[in-house]
């Protein structure tokens, strides 16, 4: 019985380590998780290192709140037993330890709320952008505009297994249209849906906002370095939502300058992204 048990854990143990590790090295390097790391990964915006900055804050904090009432209690525990204290004390109040422990707590929160609310303001606060990209999220895949740049719209498909390009993304992350942004620019997503409530989100330029129906929701960020950055859809949004990922691709300002030439060209707005819009839905569907 205890045998059986216990070859099961083990397996489920081996399964869940072994599928771990394919994950982690399938995504090493590509400014994602990479094998074995500790906390947030790399960050690309100032935001971002703000948010990790912060969190390492709080971390210090907990860990220090967390060992203080262990080492009280432990100490309680061994000191006033019934054992140990056969007659308790009768005191029912000590105003100054109330105080104490009235303030102390109330001083934490203050130290917490100002980088928090600092923090807070700084993601909801856009300074005057460079450039301005709306996203929209659809059953299952975004579609992108460039407004300020040449009517640019286009859609972002996740790339299917055997599709060229596949192998060059972290697996369910590849796109097969990047949106590309300058680096050490300002720039201003509009975020919205087609149909239900999707959710923008890359985690190393710390973003993560919802995409709703009728409704225009702005972020931003400025990243600091080039690369290609990944996100997901982070809304529950149907069958497909964990197949919606999302591409930033980072350049200097000259290689967007050509890209934005190429674009142009090549997604000037006319019916051609919406009829690929159908015909993703629909393969989507079939
Ligand atoms: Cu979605």
């Amino acid at each position: 019985m205890f045998r059986k048990t216990y070859i099961m854990l083990a397996t489920m143990l081996a399964t869940f380590m072994s599928s771990v590790f394919v994950a982690q090295a399938a995504e090493d390097g590509l400014y994602s998780a990479k094998p074995g790391q500790m906390g947030f990964m790399q960050p690309a915006t100032p935001i971002m290192e703000d948010i990790v900055s912060f969190h390492d804050l709080l971390m210090i904090i907990i860990t220090a709140i967390t060992l203080f009432v262990t080492i009280i209690l432990i100490y309680i525990f061994i000191k006033f037993n019934a054992k140990a204290n056969p007659v308790a004390s009768k005191t029912t109040h000590n105003t100054l330890l109330e105080i104490i422990w009235t303030t102390v707590p109330v001083l934490i929160l203050v130290l917490i709320s100002i980088p928090s609310f600092r923090l807070l303001y700084a993601e909801d606060v856009i300074p005057e952008a460079d450039l301005t990209i709306k996203a929209t999220g659809n059953q299952w895949y975004w579609s992108y505009e460039y407004p300020d740049d040449g009517d640019i719209a286009f859609d972002a498909n996740i790339l299917s297994e055997g599709q060229p390009g596949y192998n060059d993304h972290p697996r369910l992350l590849g796109t097969d249209q990047p949106i590309v942004v300058p680096v050490n620019k300002v720039v201003r997503v509009q975020v919205t849906a087609n149909d239900v409530i999707h959710a923008w989100a890359v985690p190393a330029f710390g973003v993560k906002i919802d995409a709703v129906p009728g409704v225009l929701n702005e972020t931003w960020f400025k990243a600091t370095k080039t690369g290609m950055y990944y996100g997901q859809c982070s809304e529950l949004c149907g069958i497909n939502h964990g197949f919606m990922p999302i591409n930033v691709k980072v350049v200097s300002q000259g290689e967007y300058d050509a890209w934005l030439e190429e674009a142009k060209e090549k997604f000037a707005s006319n019916d051609a992204p919406r009829l690929q819009q159908f015909a993703s839905a629909q393969k989507i569907t079939e």
